[in-house]
């Protein structure tokens, strides 16, 4: 090994263990509902250097990056032996995307990538691409991830090499590691992406959060996000899907919608968080927003704010597919929520409030009034109060 290699191995360590120690900062926040932070907690540059790097120096005598990553976002989330986890969609430069599992203490700096990757098993029918884990650690004892399964579109027109279907692949693990491959969930859509199961049986069935989809890219007739019940979670087939959550017209979520992390069961009912998707010249803008259903009937929405509740902001604006934020973790710590949210398909940031905050906006924010002089109505209702209040 020469000198060179040598220094830059110890710089190259030095630096990743800075990164991954960085404390992270709150940053200044109005609006109440959460606390935002300074740095991402998960980056492409958190990959080990031993997923990256090949340490022979016959082999590399530059100490060469031989498997770059690109990217580190959309994670699931949950609670694991008192850490938090993260299963991170972790895309190559290759642009393939693969999960691994990162943790930390307090969930909000420190998280370290386990040594491997998740090898998770193919299907009959292997995919091109896996992304976007949904887990749900559910009341029959299993940890279930239901993440997208993405395949080259076989009646593409030949040329066409983007052309793809995307569909919910099921797999289950009691440790994160050992994962089982189930069946691709069914359902009676051309595509699937943002599934997500319940964490109770409903009526002995299982019950998932859906997004039907005409494409890979457009919702298209597909009118918001769905729910279906199924039977069992090895064949799981949903024969109907129903919409639960509709897109509207000059919405936050006009283009598309899906349903981010499983909901948080409050005394006040199943606590939602989703993304929200509208078109502006600049190109499509992801937004993050909540809704509760009723406890008893999930599948029914009981509050329903109006208008965005997390944006991308500042830096997590761009990326490799700009002005995205796009949530698919949340865990819950006592009273404490911290909210994972990809920016810009490209790093993960954390954002944290409590459960009792949450319901509050939810409950009290006011709903959408769909037209621009209604929502004049609704803000000089608030002016007014607040005029009365003061006396001026
Ligand atoms: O690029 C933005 C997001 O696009 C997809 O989400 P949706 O299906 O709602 O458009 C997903 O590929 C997601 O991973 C990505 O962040």
């Amino acid at each position: 090994m020469t000198k060179e290699f040598q220094l830059r191995l110890d710089e190259l360590t030095r630096g990743h263990e800075h990164l991954i120690q960085r404390p992270n900062e709150p940053l200044p926040e109005t609006s109440g509902w959460f606390q935002r932070y300074r740095y991402p907690v998960l980056t492409a540059a958190h990959a080990p250097l031993h997923w990256r790097f090949d340490f022979d120096p016959e082999a590399n005598p530059f100490l060469l990056e031989r498997q770059a990553v690109n990217a580190a976002f959309n994670v699931g989330t949950m609670e694991w032996n008192g850490k938090i986890v993260l299963m991170a969609r972790v895309e190559g430069a290759d642009r393939k995307s693969f999960f691994a599992v990162a943790e930390s203490a307090n969930g909000i700096d420190g998280f370290r990538f386990w040594d491997y990757p998740v090898v998770m098993p193919e299907g009959e029918e292997p995919e091109t691409n896996v992304y976007d884990m949904r887990l749900t650690a559910h009341e029959d004892g299993w940890i279930y991830g239901l993440f997208c399964a993405e395949r080259k579109d076989p009646s593409a027109p030949p040329g066409d090499l983007s052309s793809a279907v995307a569909q919910c692949g099921v797999a289950r693990t009691h440790d994160l590691k050992k994962w089982e491959r189930l069946d691709d969930l069914r359902t009676p859509s051309a595509q699937q992406r943002n599934c997500v199961l319940h964490p109770e049986f409903v009526d002995g069935s299982y019950a998932f959060y859906t997004r039907p989809q005409d494409s890979f890219i457009e919702a298209g007739r597909g009118g918001g996000i769905g729910w279906g019940l199924a039977a069992n979670m090895e064949h799981a087939t949903i024969a109907e899907e129903t919409i639960i959550e509709r897109r509207e017209y000059h919405t936050i979520n006009e283009v598309k919608n899906g349903l981010g992390p499983a909901p948080i069961k409050t005394a006040k009912g199943w606590l939602h968080l989703a993304h929200g998707v509208r078109n502006t010249a600049a190109g499509l803008r992801y937004v993050l927003y909540c809704f509760l259903c009723d406890l008893a009937e999930p599948h029914k929405v009981t509050a329903h704010p109006g208008g965005y509740f997390l944006g991308p902001l500042g830096e997590e604006r761009v990326g490799d597919v700009s002005n995205v934020a796009f949530s698919n973790g949340w865990v819950v710590r006592g009273d404490d929520v911290f909210i994972y949210y990809g920016a810009s398909d490209t790093r993960t940031y954390v954002a944290t409030t409590t459960v009792e905050r949450l319901l509050d906006y939810v409950l009290n924010t006011p709903p959408d009034p769909l037209r621009s002089a209604l929502c004049v109505e609704q803000r000089i209702a608030l002016i007014d109060k607040n005029r009365a209040r003061s006396g001026k």
